[in-house]
């Protein structure tokens, strides 16, 4: 901690925008973007689906009511859910051996062998959450939607991932822009229970923490590039690792063709690629490793502007602001 000192809890000055510092903040943290509402976009499989967008509503209060410390919500899912999910599943098992990343399918065998991922049912949050504490102290918090990039990114820092609870439209399996809980516990959550991954994701949680707005952006397309679609080197072939990519079988087979463009991994120019959420991506970033990304990284990461530093004390929960000099 050369030439950095802790500063007081209310020592940082009030021109600093306002960002959690204990795990309990997060209540604070569930802003929404509301841009895939089954209520209000049309072209949303659920729009013309009274019955879904019913139980989708009921979904997301029982998320907005969850506060720190409560047990996670359990939702007995219905047979059409669970259906939707046999489906995911069972396309997520012939893929994996060939085209996920070797930390993916180590997991997703654990997860298999203790009974939580099985493709007859959904499994709750409250067991995965346990599962990724055991292995790396990640925990979930049920979110409603999809959340705005900061209050999303700034719950990384503390190792917790907000995870939705609804479950896709049964008519479009295969592919939705917004997440579903079986984009996150598909395509997140096995490599949340791993080490190096963990690391990553944290750092970019850490990161967010009172950054600008411009930065922010910054961080959520490197977010985008990385945790969602990255792709990444594995001997001579290229593996998939992006939540995105493995909890959709159809983008999955597109990333790794020849009808997208693949591109070295690196921060500062990651960071700067326009992207959409609509369609599958033209361009993808290959990283060499998840350890060389996460050094490229904190390179990167050196370069921003916030005039202080930040660590996570997980004894307390707690993120330390540290005033760098
Ligand atoms: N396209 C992904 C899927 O269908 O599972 C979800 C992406 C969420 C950013
Ligand atoms: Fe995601």
């Amino acid at each position: 901690l050369d030439g950095v000192t802790l500063l007081a809890d209310n020592s940082v000055s009030i021109k600093d925008p306002w960002f959690p510092r204990h795990a309990s903040d997060l209540d604070n943290c569930n802003h929404l973007m509301t841009k895939y509402e089954p209520d209000l976009d049309m072209s949303h499989p659920g729009f013309a689906d009274k019955e879904y967008r019913a139980r989708r509503k009921v979904i997301a209060e029982i998320a907005f009511a969850y506060k720190y410390g409560d047990p996670m919500p359990n939702i007995p899912y219905t047979e059409t859910e669970n259906e939707t999910w046999s489906r995911v599943f069972n396309t997520v098992l012939d893929l994996v051996p060939k085209h996920a990343c070797i930390e993916y399918q180590r997991v997703f065998k654990k997860l298999q062998e203790e009974r939580i991922f099985e493709s007859h049912r959904i499994p709750q949050l409250q067991e995965i959450s346990d599962f990724l504490k055991r292995n790396t102290g990640f925990t979930l918090r049920p979110a409603a939607g999809l959340l705005t990039a900061r209050d999303f990114l700034s719950s990384l820092a503390f190792r917790v991932f907000q995870s939705t609870q609804y479950v896709r439209h049964i008519n479009s399996p295969y592919h939705t822009p917004e997440p579903d809980c079986i984009h996150e516990l598909l395509g997140h959550m096995p490599l949340l229970a791993d080490p190096s991954f963990a690391q990553f994701s944290q750092e970019i949680g850490l990161a967010s923490l009172g950054a600008s707005d411009e930065e922010i952006e910054k961080l959520s397309t490197i977010y985008w590039f990385t945790i969602e679609f990255g792709l990444c080197k594995e001997g001579p072939e290229v593996k998939a690792y992006g939540a995105g990519l493995l909890s959709a079988y159809g983008e999955l087979l597109h990333a790794l063709s020849d009808k997208c463009e693949h591109r070295p991994f690196d921060p500062s120019t990651t960071a700067l690629q326009k992207y959409q959420d609509q369609e599958y991506q033209p361009i993808y970033y290959v990283a060499e490793s998840f350890e060389d990304a996460k050094e490229k990284f904190r390179r990167w990461v050196a370069t921003m502007s916030r005039p202080f530093e930040v660590r996570y004390n997980p004894h307390t929960q707690r993120v330390e602001v540290l005033d760098s000099v």
